[in-house]
C-alpha cells in the first residue's frame, strides 16, 4: 500500500505539480477543493480519475481552510501520512485589500490543520508541510536570505504567513509533531496564476506577438526576485517530509533578477527586442520600451507602460535565497534555470494565444448569453 497524502490548495499551481509528483511516486492523493460557481480544477483535470474506475488513487473533497469542522472531518476520514498545506490567499497585493480574510485563511487556517491533527490523535502519524515564503524576509535585513535571517514581513499576507510559520514550529516543539516549513522563494511555471508578475508578462508577450494585445501595464520594475520553477520546488517539499527529523528549509535558486530584466528576456524569447528608454522614467508613467525592426511588431512600437495601481503600499525590494541547506541535507538539485523557465512559460502562452487567434480569425467568439 502506498502512502496517503492530503493536499490543501490542490487546484493551485503547486498543488497541481505536487499531485502529479505524488501520484507518480505511488501515493493515494486526496485534495481539498473549494466550491466555486465555475469549474476550478483546470490544472488537475488531466490527473482526475473517475471514482467509478478501478484502482483510483486520487480523490477530491470539498472544503475550506476557514472551516475547522470540515478539516477535522476530512482528516479523520483520510488518515493521511502526509499533509501538504498549500492552500492560501496567495496574492501579496490582494492581501492589502482583504487583510482579515488573508489572516483567517493563511494564518488561522494553518492552526486549524495542525490542531485537527492533534485533536484526532494523529500527532505521531501525520507529517505536515507548511508552505512558508520568502515574503517573511520583507524589508532587507541581510542577503542572501537563509534559515537564520530575521523576518520583517511587509504585507498582510506576509504577516499572516509569519503566524503560520511560528505555529508550525510551536506544534513541532510542543507536541513532537513532524511539522516543517519550506521557506520557498518565488516559483513560477506555465500554470502560474495570471495576475502574478511573471505570468502576466509572458501572457502579454504572447498576446502581443500574435496581435491580441497592444500594451503591457506594469508596477515596480526595480523589484528583484529569486525565481525558480514550481516543478523543482514541489520536489523539495516532498523531500522535506522524507527526512528523519522535521526541519525548516529555504528553497531558492540563489540568483536574483529585476522585473525589468524579466520583461526584456520574455520579449526576447518571442523574438522581440525591447529597449528601455531610461531609469527613473517609469514612476512618471512614461512608456518605456520600443520594439526593433525584425520582430513581429511595428518598429518603434511602444509596448510597456507604468500604471501606479500596481504599486504596493509597502514593497519587498530584494529577495535572493541561500539554498545551501536544502542542497546539502535534502540532496535537492533544481533542473531549471531562469532562461529555461522563461522559455517554457513564453512558448506555452504563445501556443495558448495562437489557438485563440485562430478561433478569432475563423469567426468564433467567446460565448456571452446576454449579448
Ligand atoms: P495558488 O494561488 O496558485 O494556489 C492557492 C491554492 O489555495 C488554490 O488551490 C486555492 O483554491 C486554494 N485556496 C485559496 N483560499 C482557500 C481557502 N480559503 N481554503 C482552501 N483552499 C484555498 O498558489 P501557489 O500554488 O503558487 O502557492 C501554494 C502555496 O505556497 C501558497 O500557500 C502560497 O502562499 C505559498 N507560496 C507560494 C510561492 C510561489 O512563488 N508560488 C512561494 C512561497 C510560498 P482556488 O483554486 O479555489 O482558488
Ligand atoms: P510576489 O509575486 O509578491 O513576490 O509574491 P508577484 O509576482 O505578485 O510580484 C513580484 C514583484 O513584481 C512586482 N510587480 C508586479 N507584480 C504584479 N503581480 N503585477 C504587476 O503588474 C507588477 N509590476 C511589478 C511586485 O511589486 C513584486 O515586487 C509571490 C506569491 O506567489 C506569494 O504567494 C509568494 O509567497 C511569494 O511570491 C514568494
Amino acid at each position: 500500500m502506498g502512502k496517503i497524502a492530503l493536499i490543501t490548495g490542490i487546484t493551485g499551481q503547486d498543488g497541481a505539480y505536487l499531485a502529479d509528483l505524488l501520484l507518480k511516486k505511488g501515493y493515494f492523493v486526496h485534495g481539498i477543493k473549494r466550491r466555486a460557481s465555475l469549474f476550478n480544477t483546470d490544472r488537475i483535470d488531466y490527473l482526475y480519475q473517475d471514482p467509478h474506475e478501478q484502482n483510483v488513487r486520487m480523490k477530491l473533497h470539498y472544503g475550506d481552510l476557514s472551516d475547522s469542522t470540515n478539516l477535522i472531518r476530512i482528516i479523520q476520514e483520510v488518515q493521511p501520512d502526509e499533509i501538504y498545506n498549500l492552500g492560501a490567499m496567495s496574492h501579496v497585493q490582494v492581501s492589502f485589500e482583504s487583510p482579515e480574510y488573508t489572516a483567517d485563511v493563511d494564518a488561522i487556517g494553518t492552526l486549524r490543520i495542525l490542531e485537527a491533527v492533534r485533536i484526532l490523535g494523529l500527532a505521531k502519524k501525520t507529517k505536515v508541510y507548511q508552505a512558508s515564503t520568502s515574503e517573511l524576509y520583507g524589508l532587507v535585513q541581510e542577503v542572501p536570505q537563509s534559515e537564520t535571517t530575521p523576518f520583517y514581513p511587509r504585507s498582510p499576507y506576509a504577516v499572516a504567513k509569519q503566524y503560520a510559520y511560528w505555529i508550525t514550529v510551536n506544534y513541532r516543539e510542543a507536541y513532537g509533531m513532524f511539522a516543517c516549513n519550506g521557506i520557498l522563494f518565488n516559483h513560477e511555471s506555465p500554470l502560474r496564476g495570471e495576475t502574478f508578475v511573471t505570468r502576466k508578462i509572458t501572457r502579454a508577450v504572447a498576446k502581443m506577438s500574435v496581435g491580441l494585445q497592444d500594451m503591457l501595464y506594469m508596477g515596480n520594475l526595480s523589484a528583484q526576485r529569486d525565481w525558480g520553477h514550481a516543478k523543482d520546488y514541489v520536489e523539495a517539499m516532498w523531500l522535506m517530509l522524507q527526512q528523519e527529523k522535521p526541519e525548516d528549509f529555504v528553497v531558492a535558486t540563489g540568483v536574483t533578477t529585476t522585473v525589468r530584466e524579466f520583461i526584456r528576456l520574455a520579449f526576447k524569447e518571442a523574438g522581440i527586442d525591447i529597449e528601455f528608454k531610461g531609469e527613473g522614467l517609469e514612476e512618471k508613467g512614461i512608456v518605456i520600451a520600443v520594439s526593433n525592426e525584425e520582430c513581429p511588431l511595428k518598429a518603434g512600437q511602444e509596448v510597456v507602460a507604468i500604471d501606479a495601481r500596481y504599486f504596493r503600499p509597502t514593497e519587498v525590494e530584494l529577495l535572493i535565497g541561500d539554498p545551501s541547506k536544502a542542497k546539502a541535507k535534502l540532496g535537492w538539485v533544481p533542473k531549471y534555470d531562469l532562461p529555461a523557465l522563461i522559455k517554457e512559460m513564453v512558448l506555452a502562452d504563445i501556443e495558448l494565444f495562437r489557438k485563440e487567434k485562430l478561433l478569432k480569425n475563423n469567426g468564433f467568439k467567446v460565448l456571452n448569453q446576454f449579448e
